[in-house]
């Protein structure tokens, strides 16, 4: 049985306004619009939530802004500090799953089926996601949780800010029959005029299509929208940033040649790999045991383990072995560190709609 799979899309909130906010607390529940500040030619960047009151958006002019909501705050935007809390936010979705597909700055896909269980549902995932992002970066964000990614996607514009809303297979043509044909994903300015002359104002009279008309009408794209009025779309995420082991390390102060407090270390080291593969729910099959020499030469050996490891005293049971078999008696070293690799998800379960509830 192929199961299906359980797609998070993250999106902040008001992105670069937020921060602004954050950042100046006297710009708090105003009307913040970020952007070129240029009368004349300068675009809106984002706007807060409580300028989006006026009427103001993303990629209006800004002298149109001005004239919508002239009392509000109007600052440049600062790309370098917006940039660094992206990272932050990557650094939490990655610490819940290897595969992470960043979309721009502030949104990403997460595929986090392995993380799913009866007693633990997408939406606690997403939850728990939207909590450590707050914690790290005391913003807020909005998530959607479906089974491929277009619907993730559209799921988390539903509630925002600070909603988590799941599409199942149980609303899932509700939310798309209702949905203004303009807010289909990959349904552009152009496309959403020659759907309303055709008279598709909806995912309803979407449905109602033939796949073959609407190839007629809009060539190749007209499958997909097929397809998409029904629900249908890939939930392969596009990972360029694929984790595909997890290791820690220590340098010591001075060289040290004491096996008994080295030992003390690897084993430290050894328990904080397993709550990290422990976090993802990750197991690995090669455990890798590195140490560089006074002379800052670096030794590693590796061995194969009998099966997939995830628990510390196993990690530590196999890096104990290899560290006898690396370590020179006569040479002090400087660090050490234990890999563990050959990742695998630990266990599959077939999930239901109910795992959405
Ligand atoms: P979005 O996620 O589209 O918007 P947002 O985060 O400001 O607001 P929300 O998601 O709550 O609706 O874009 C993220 C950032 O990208 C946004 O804060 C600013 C920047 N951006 C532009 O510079 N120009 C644009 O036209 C858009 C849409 C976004
Ligand atoms: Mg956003």
């Amino acid at each position: 049985m192929i199961m299906e799979k359980r797609i998070i899309h993250i999106d902040m909130d008001a992105f670069y306004a937020q921060i602004e906010q954050r950042d100046h607390p006297d710009y708090r529940g105003k009307p913040v619009i970020v952007g070129g500040r240029s009368q004349s030619r300068g675009v809106v960047a984002t706007a807060s939530y409580e300028a989006r009151k006026f009427g103001v958006h993303s990629a209006m002019p800004t002298r149109t802004a001005y004239k919508l909501c002239p009392d509000g705050i109007y600052v440049r935007p600062r790309f370098d500090v917006y940039k660094s809390v992206s990272k932050e936010i990557m650094d939490v979705f990655l610490s819940y799953s290897e595969l992470v597909e960043p979309l721009s700055l502030d949104e990403a896909y997460l595929d986090i089926t392995h993380l799913v269980s009866r007693e633990r549902t997408a939406k606690s995932v997403a939850l728990n996601i939207q909590r450590d992002i707050f914690e790290k970066t005391h913003l807020t964000s909005s998530s959607g949780i479906s089974y491929n990614k277009y619907l993730a996607k559209i799921a988390s514009g539903m509630n925002k800010p600070k909603g988590t809303t799941v599409i199942h297979h149980g609303n899932v043509m509700e939310i798309l029959k209702a949905m203004p044909i303009g807010k289909f994903p990959g349904v552009g300015r152009v496309t959403e005029e020659k759907m309303k002359s055709l008279k598709i104002f909806n995912g309803e009279d979407l449905h109602g299509w033939d796949e073959a008309d609407l190839v007629r009408e809009f060539g190749k794209r007209g499958s997909s929208l097929y397809r998409k009025a029904r629900g249908i779309g890939t939930s392969e995420l596009n990972v360029d940033r694929v984790r595909k082991s997890v290791g820690k390390e220590t340098t010591f102060d001075h060289d040290v040649n004491d096996d008994e407090y080295i030992l003390k270390v690897l084993e430290e080291l050894s328990h904080k790999v397993s709550e990290n593969l422990d976090r993802r729910q990750f197991a690995g099959r090669v455990v890798t045991v590195k140490l560089k020499t006074h002379d800052y030469k670096t030794h590693t050996k590796q061995m194969m383990t009998t099966n997939p490891i995830f628990k510390g005293d196993e990690i530590f049971h196999y890096a104990y072995n290899l560290y006898h078999e690396v370590k020179e008696p006569e040479e002090p070293i400087r660090l050490i560190g234990v890999t563990v690799s050959h990742l695998e998800e630990r266990s599959y379960r077939n999930l239901t709609i109910y795992d959405f509830l």
